[in-house]
């Protein structure tokens, strides 16, 4: 297994819920580190960026609406296998069908309100890091 880097943006629900440090905490334990860390307010313009992948979809306009609804804290995670590492402690999109002791199980309310969200392949991780850190802003922890 590699050491990758991914990113995870823990979504404006989780915010206010003041349950930052809890992810975090399931993101150290499982053996990531964080090596790049920021509290943003998403612009529209961001959002839409961020999810262009998905702007055909129906769910589109809601999606870029909660990401900017409130502050999001972005995150560059470090560790073997840390694209899927990261998914897996996020669990199923659908809150409702997350395994328990996922995050999203744990913390999540509904499908569009989903307290994380993760890269899902080495290609979306490097666009997604690159979207919110310069190289300088990056801190490998060695
Ligand atoms: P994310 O990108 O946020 O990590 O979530 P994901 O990979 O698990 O899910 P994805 O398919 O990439 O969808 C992005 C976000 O759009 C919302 N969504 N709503 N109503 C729906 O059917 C639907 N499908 C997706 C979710 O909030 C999802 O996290
Ligand atoms: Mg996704």
């Amino acid at each position: 297994m590699a050491v990758e880097r991914t990113l995870s943006i823990i979504k404006p629900d989780a915010v206010a819920k003041n349950v930052v440090g809890q992810i975090i905490a399931r993101f150290e334990n499982a053996g990531l580190q964080v090596v790049a860390a920021k509290m943003i307010q998403l612009s529209q313009a961001q959002a839409e960026g961020f999810y262009a992948e998905h702007k055909e979809r129906p769910f589109f306009k809601d999606l870029v609406a909660f990401m900017t609804s409130g502050p999001v804290v972005v995150q560059t995670l470090e560790g073997e296998n840390a694209i899927m590492q990261n998914r897996d402690l996020m669990g199923a999109t659908n809150p409702k069908e997350a395994a328990e002791g996922t995050i999203r199980r744990d913390f999540a309310e509904s499908i569009d309100a989903n307290a994380v969200h993760g890269s899902d392949s080495a290609t979306s991780a490097e666009r997604e890091i690159a979207y919110f850190f310069s190289a300088e802003e990056i801190c490998p922890r060695g």
